[in-house]
C-alpha cells in the first residue's frame, strides 16, 4: 500500500523475484488490456486518465481472475491493489473462501513533496529509467503523470490509503516501512518486516 509513486511497483517487483512468487499490480494489468484495447481495459483507461480509481466491481472481477490462475498457489504480491477499503473488505472475504489469509501488508511511507517529484521525473524521463532498470519501462508515457493528473490522483488517495492503513492495522499484519530511503534500503526493510509476519 502507499500513494501513487511510493514506490509500490519498485518494490513489489523486487519482492516477487526474491521470493519466487508472482507480481500482481492492477495498474500494469489495466494498461496491458488498455494497449490490446480490450473492452475492460479501454473503460479502465477512461478512469486512470483522469487520476480517478478503476471502480471496484471492475477492479475486483480482474484480480479474481488473476488469482484464480495456478502461479498463484505458492503465494503473489499485490500491487495497488487493494486500494479502497470496499476492495480490502471483499479481498478478505474471497481469500478467506480459499482458506489463504495474507500474511503482511507492507505499507510505504513517502511525503507529498517527495511523491510529486517522483512522478514529475518519471514523466520526463527516457523510457528505461536509469535509476531503476529493472522496472523496465518506466510508463514516461503515462497520461496519468502529467502534473494536474497527479494532484486529482495525490487527492483521490489520501483518505483511501488512510482507511487501508487501519483496515490492516485492525487485523493485526501491518508494517510501515520509510519510503522516503534508497530503493535498496527500503527493500531490506521489507524482508525485515516479512520475516517479522511469517
Ligand atoms: P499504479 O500502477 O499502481 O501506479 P502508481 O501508484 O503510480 O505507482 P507506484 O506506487 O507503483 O510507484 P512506482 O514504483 O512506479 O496505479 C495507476 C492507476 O491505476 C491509478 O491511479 C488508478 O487509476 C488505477 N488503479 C490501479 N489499481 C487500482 C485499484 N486497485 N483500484 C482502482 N484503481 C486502480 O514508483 C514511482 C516512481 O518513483 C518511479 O519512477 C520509480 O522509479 C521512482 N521510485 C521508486 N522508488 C523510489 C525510491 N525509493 N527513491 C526514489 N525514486 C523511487
Amino acid at each position: 500500500m502507499g500513494m501513487p509513486g511510493s514506490g509500490k511497483g519498485t518494490q513489489a517487483e523486487r519482492t516477487a523475484a526474491t521470493y519466487q512468487i508472482p507480481h500482481i499490480s492492477t495498474g500494469d494489468i489495466f494498461r496491458s488490456l488498455a494497449q490490446s484495447k480490450s473492452p475492460i481495459g479501454l473503460e479502465a483507461q477512461t478512469y486512470m486518465d483522469k487520476g480517478n480509481l478503476v471502480p471496484d466491481g471492475l477492479v475486483n472481477k480482474i484480480l479474481w481472475d488473476r488469482l484464480g490462475e495456478k502461479d498463484t498457489v505458492k503465494g503473489f504480491v499485490l500491487d495497488g491493489y487493494p486500494r479502497t477499503l470496499s476492495q480490502a473488505e471483499a479481498l478478505e472475504v474471497y481469500l478467506q473462501s480459499k482458506g489463504v489469509p495474507l500474511d503482511a501488508a507492507l505499507y510505504l511511507a513517502v511525503g507529498k513533496q517527495e511523491l510529486r517529484k517522483r512522478l514529475e521525473k518519471r514523466l520526463h524521463s527516457p523510457s528505461v529509467s536509469p535509476d531503476f532498470p529493472e522496472r523496465g519501462e518506466s510508463h514516461s508515457s503515462r497520461v496519468d503523470d502529467q502534473s494536474e493528473v497527479v494532484e486529482r490522483r495525490l487527492k483521490v488517495s489520501e483518505s483511501e490509503v488512510e482507511a487501508l492503513l487501519h483496515f490492516y492495522q485492525g487485523l493485526g499484519i501491518v508494517s510501515i516501512v520509510d519510503g522516503e530511503k534508497e530503493p535498496d534500503i527500503v527493500f531490506a526493510k521489507i524482508q525485515e518486516s516479512l520475516q517479522f509476519h511469517s
